[in-house]
């Protein structure tokens, strides 16, 4: 039985919203624990055709990352006499596709994680895969269609009542411990940016962009609908920067709930796939790098239709 939005904190003695102990007080799963046996078994039954699409960027896509992230480093050693070779890769785990982990935002105020835990905790292992029915809403398509004018390199808030009638509209309807993959259009926007254009907006120190806008509503709709993880092809998931601190969806989603977040996934090729066969739901299945303590994560994404 999901708890009501409105019975929300579940820990009465921790902070506004929470749903720390959900499933158990040592569980740091989070939303994670929607995905079981049934669901992972449901997923593979969307598989149709078997195509697989990667929904990761490469590492090295933003040689310009965000938010003052260093660069991607490679370093190859030949290993002569010998035909061999290693590499030796060093990045920030967030400058590509990335899912956030419940490390990565705290409760900004009483400086607490999900769980309740504090900074130090947090040096616990962790081992996560991420695999279910993944749902694919196309806003981007969507808003075109209906000549809505949607900027992506804007703070453009989509709301809810948008993210509803583009499922009605797809005919996409949604079961708990579905991962949503939201297409907003960014990703094909900064594709067709100057090297000179990508470069300004990452030195912006805050750049805005396309994303769901950070409300109650848009809450309700995520809790409610029973989401296991929200996927999106921009690089902060809500609309940045976010217009309303009340509802910050990094806070609320990753210190609140422990619902993982996913940024810059490249949604492109699964679109125009799901088009083509009129079919927005597939098996999703995404393994993060094990690494013990971890942050983020490139995820490795897959959706085999
Ligand atoms: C923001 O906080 C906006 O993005 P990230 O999750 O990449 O830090």
């Amino acid at each position: 039985e999901t708890p009501s939005f409105d019975s929300l904190p579940l820990a009465k003695d921790g902070p506004h919203g929470n749903a720390w102990g959900r499933f158990g007080a040592d569980n740091d799963l989070g939303m994670l624990n929607l995905l079981t046996l049934e669901t992972t078994e449901a997923a593979a039954q969307e598989i149709r055709s078997g195509l697989r699409i990667s929904t990761d960027c490469p590492l090295d896509k933003f040689s310009e990352p965000f938010f003052g992230r260093a660069v991607f480093g490679q370093a190859i050693k030949n290993k002569a006499p010998r035909s061999v070779n290693d590499d030796t890769l060093t990045f920030n785990t967030q400058i590509s596709s990335q899912w956030d982990g419940y490390r990565h935002y705290g409760y900004q105020k009483e400086q607490l994680y999900f769980n309740g835990h504090t900074l130090e905790d947090l040096l616990t292992t962790t081992k996560i895969g991420i695999h279910g029915r993944g749902v694919l809403l196309d806003y981007a398509t969507w808003a075109e269609r209906q000549g809505r004018s949607s900027p992506a390199f804007e703070t453009t808030l989509i709301t809810v009542e948008e993210l509803k009638q583009v499922a009605a509209d797809q005919g996409t309807t949604f079961r708990k411990g579905d991962i949503l993959l939201l297409r907003t259009g960014w990703m094909k926007s900064y594709n067709a940016l100057s090297q000179q254009e990508r470069q300004r907006l990452a030195q912006l120190p805050s750049p805005p962009a396309i994303g769901i806008e950070s409300s109650e509503a848009t809450l309700r709709w995520l809790w409610d609908t029973g989401f296991a993880a929200i996927a999106g092809d921009q690089p902060s998931m809500e609309a940045w920067p976010c217009q309303n601190p009340e509802f910050w969806l990094h806070e609320w989603l990753l210190a609140r709930w422990g619902m993982p977040i996913e940024e810059l996934f490249d949604l492109e090729k699964l679109a125009e796939e799901a088009h083509q066969c009129g079919r927005y739901t597939f098996m999703f299945s995404s393994v993060p790098l094990y690494a013990p303590g971890g942050v983020a994560s490139p995820p490795n994404g897959v959706a085999i239709l």
